[in-house]
């Protein structure tokens, strides 16, 4: 039941109110106060940097008053919220984005004119938010967006961590990598909130206690705390009054550490000391689809984990004295298992400190969580020795093992006392090394698990966990993954957004189906002219950019060809390659021969221990070395690594694209968002029947994507026979050519057999099947050229993928979420500048 609200707003002080700004706080004045004041320099100190920063404060300020009323109103409605809980939120620049969801940004770009400065030129000075290693915490980043221009009340919860994913340098065609201080020259848009501040604790022990009545229970003593310090950073809905929250928790030190230490006169020892609690939250962990089982990163998670409890806790009981409201008032959205630690976390609070007995807590933990699957790589899948988790959270592995013994009693008497079936759905592993499974725990202690494409949520329910899905059967569901308009074409391709609101209006950029309106001029020639323009002048700003970085001149006129994303073998960055090579041995044969040019692009960075798919980064710049300075190949073919790829440099390359690489290995990419992204900057894709691929074509047309290679079934079919690269290699001169050139270092005369291990284990293993899909892909580029050349019937298809691509939008998604999971409905704050309702 709910209490009197106590949330009773300050009134009558000229500090709080509810007012917008007056026009006299124009943003050049507040820019200026701000110049002035906060970083204490003139006219002729400033610097560029300066003024970056200056007006992230300004803008800041203006978003302050929004903010505090979408808390306050909140509060105040106290309706159902959902807590997003993400180990990653791959942000990006913040200044650009708030300045287009205020509706603000031509305003503010004319104000600074007049004051000598250029907002687009300021704007450069913004350090990426890296908070994130790639889909994941991207997805994060975007749904957070939609969820604040949706209007929902809804919280994120992250780590503030120190380095965000390392700076990528290219050194001698190597990866080299670099700490990524995001921090250095402060940050304008996070305020630390000085009086959040929550205790975690970590390592101890259980002791059983009696309470007086007789009965007992578990007190987890002597343990070794850290402090949980809460960042918060304004998420701004798109032309909406509502300013969401993400709170990012930073460790620090108790301050009454170590007293043992201290009075001995320990004292220096002592203070160092603080130090190791305060690495928590220092560091990204660079994986991603490889888990290293980590006692620092299963720290971080419960770190992150406890003092986001502690805070929704605090907030639920505010307005509520009855634990069973929880359910009715809190879901969590746990983003892949990373935050799983919640589900015996929850348990051990509802039980131990709020006495409530098992089953009562049971019902409130399943009836809160909601889990989401991004990955079916195996390597991903997060165990966790049972030794290490015990050490750390001795009671949670106590509640971990008895979640288990119950669960496993109910599969007996209900389903299966077969123990191959026991033993698979067991959360802990048997054998030798018992380990924590955590996408079990989530399945078992969630009441929904959902993937993130059609094919994906097939694949975990027939593949990954068959048995689960029988005995939950309605627990398993499908949310295709989205993109947010706003960064992903309002804001990246400007001259794109204005052609198309010329023709439409603007109400695509917060209802991105209305983007079907555009098919209505496909027939116009005048309109396809200018489309290509826009396409021109994007290509135009990349090769600018390519030829100050790596100093390679490109062709306009060729293909923009780009595969941008993570390395992984499974994403297969080298098929792309052996189409290269095959390009390149075309020219080689024939010098003079007619082909239709391309530019070849590739960016991502691989996991610093990841060997294999750090030699894929070598052999491209290899590969470009030999194909950029060959003579014979002029403006045919360039092939160009683009470093330290990162969402500002997604902002730069996807408009850019005319041919969107999406070419895993069927079966393997959960959804993939960068698809999502260049299909709707008007890039055609080549790709698999993998992840979102597949809803993509059947959005945009067959006849306008490009499909090749194995189906996902055919890829386990191939598996299961026995599958022998060998033969294809044998059996395709092609293939073996390109191949036999790599094995007899063409590309890398200096450094001979750096590329035996990756030759070796495509002609004996080739878990990817590259050599299987090989003729597939090359039929495929080939024709990907030949419609290339007719720019018309080309032009068309292009406006066909972006006036289809409505779907992909993350406004759509998280409206699926707050229906289908959820059960969140929006909190619409008045446009009035006074007080709520
Ligand atoms: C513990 C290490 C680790 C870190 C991150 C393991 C796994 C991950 C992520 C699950 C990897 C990831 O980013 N997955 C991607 O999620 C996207 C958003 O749903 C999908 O579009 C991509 O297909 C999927 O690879």
């Amino acid at each position: 039941m709910a209490k009197k609200n106590n949330g009773k707003v300050v009134n009558g002080s000229i500090f709080f109110t509810d007012k917008e700004e007056p026009e006299s706080f124009s943003i050049s004045n507040q820019f200026a106060e701000h110049l002035e004041f906060t970083l204490v320099k003139d006219r002729i100190t400033v610097t560029k940097d300066d003024a970056y920063y200056a007006l992230s404060l300004a803008v800041r300020d203006r978003m302050v008053r929004r903010w505090l009323r979408t808390q306050r109103e909140y509060h105040i409605k106290d309706p159902k919220r959902v807590y997003y809980l993400s180990l990653e939120y791959l942000m990006g620049r913040l200044l650009g984005n708030a300045l287009i969801n205020l509706d603000y940004y031509e305003e503010c770009r004319e104000l600074l004119k007049k004051d000598g400065y250029n907002l687009e030129e300021i704007k450069e000075y913004e350090h990426d938010m890296g908070l994130g290693n790639g889909g994941l915490g991207r997805l994060a980043a975007c749904y957070l967006d939609s969820m604040a221009t949706l209007q929902l009340p809804a919280f994120g919860y992250g780590i503030r961590y120190e380095y965000g994913i390392f700076a990528q340098e290219i050194e001698n065609g190597y990866q080299v990598e670099y700490a990524d201080y995001w921090l250095k020259n402060g940050n304008p848009w996070d305020i630390l909130r000085r009086s959040l501040q929550y205790r975690v604790k970590f390592y101890g022990r259980v002791e059983k206690k009696v309470y007086p009545d007789g009965t007992y229970y578990f007190d987890w003593v002597d343990t070794d705390d850290v402090l949980a310090v809460a960042y918060d950073v304004p998420v701004p809905g798109y032309k909406v009054k509502n300013v969401n929250n993400l709170r990012l928790w930073q460790a620090k030190a108790v301050s009454d550490f170590e007293f043992s230490e201290f009075n001995r006169g320990d004292y220096v020892e002592a203070v160092a000391k603080k130090n190791d609690s305060e690495t928590i939250s220092k560091v990204l962990y660079p994986n991603d689809t490889y888990v290293e089982g980590k006692f620092l990163r299963l720290k971080q998670q419960y770190f992150f984990v406890s003092a986001t409890l502690q805070d929704i806790i605090r907030k639920f009981k505010i307005n509520h004295d009855n634990w069973e409201d929880f359910p009715e008032k809190v879901c969590i959205q746990l983003n892949d298992t990373h935050p799983v630690v919640a589900i015996p976390e929850l348990m051990r609070i509802l039980i131990d400190q709020e006495r409530l007995g098992w089953e009562k807590a049971w019902y409130i933990t399943t009836r809160t969580f909601a889990y989401t699957n991004h990955t079916v790589v195996p390597e991903a899948l997060e165990e966790w020795n049972e030794k290490i988790f015990g050490e750390l959270l001795p009671r949670h592995l106590q509640i971990v093992y008895e979640i288990n013994r119950r669960f496993l009693e109910d599969v007996k008497k209900n389903y299966s006392a077969d123990e191959a079936v026991l033993e698979k759905l067991s959360i802990i592993s048997s054998g030798p090394e018992k380990r924590v499974r955590m996408a079990n725990l989530a399945i078992v202690g969630t009441f929904a698990v959902n993937g993130v494409a059609e094919l994906h949520t097939h694949i975990l329910k027939t593949r990954i966990f068959p048995d689960f899905n029988k005995i939950y059967p309605k627990k398993f569901l499908c949310v295709t993954n989205g993109i947010t308009p706003r960064r992903w074409i309002r804001a990246a391709n400007p001259e794109l957004s204005k052609l198309i609101t010329s023709k439409i209006g603007e109400e695509w950029v917060r209802d991105l189906s209305q983007l079907k309106q555009i098919e209505n001029f496909v027939d116009d020639a005048a309109f396809r002219k200018k489309w290509r323009e826009v396409k021109m002048h994007n290509r135009r700003l990349l090769i600018d950019y390519i030829k100050n970085e790596n100093n390679i001149d490109v062709n306009p006129d060729s293909i923009f060809d780009v595969q941008v994303k993570r390395f992984h073998e499974y994403k297969r960055q080298l098929l792309n390659v052996l189409h290269v090579i095959t390009l390149y041995n075309r020219i080689k044969d024939n010098p003079k021969i007619k082909m239709v040019p391309r530019t070849v692009i590739f960016g991502g960075k691989a996991a610093p221990a990841y060997y294999a798919a750090k030699m894929v980064i070598k052999l491209i710049n290899s590969v470009a070395d030999v194909v950029n300075n060959d003579p014979d190949v002029g403006d045919k073919l360039k092939v160009v690594f683009l470093k330290n790829y990162s969402v500002t440099l997604a902002e730069k390359i996807i408009p850019a694209s005319d041919l969107s690489e999406q070419i895993s290995v069927a079966g393997l990419e959960a959804s993939g968002t960068g698809n999502m992204k260049f299909a709707a900057n008007g890039a055609l894709t080549i790709g698999t029947m993998d992840g979102a691929n597949i809803e993509i074509r059947e959005e945009v047309g067959e006849e306008n994507i490009f499909i090749f290679g194995l189906l996902a079934e055919e890829v386990v079919e191939l598996k299961a026979k026995g599958y022998n690269p060998r033969k294809y290699y044998e059996s395709n001169p092609s293939l073996k050519r390109v191949i036999d050139m790599i094995a007899s270092n063409y590309f890398n005369p200096k450094e001979p057999g750096i590329f035996n291990d990756m030759i070796n284990g495509l002609m004996n293993v080739d878990y990817y099947c590259v050599f299987a899909d090989y003729q597939s892909y090359i039929d495929t580029q080939d024709k990907v050229a030949q419609e290339f050349l007719n720019q018309e019937e080309w032009t068309k298809k292009s406006i066909y993928n972006v006036a289809r691509i409505g779907k992909f939008s993350s406004d759509r998604a998280v409206s699926e979420y707050a229906k289908k999971i959820w059960n969140v409905k929006p909190v619409k704050l008045n446009n009035g500048n006074s007080n709520h309702d």
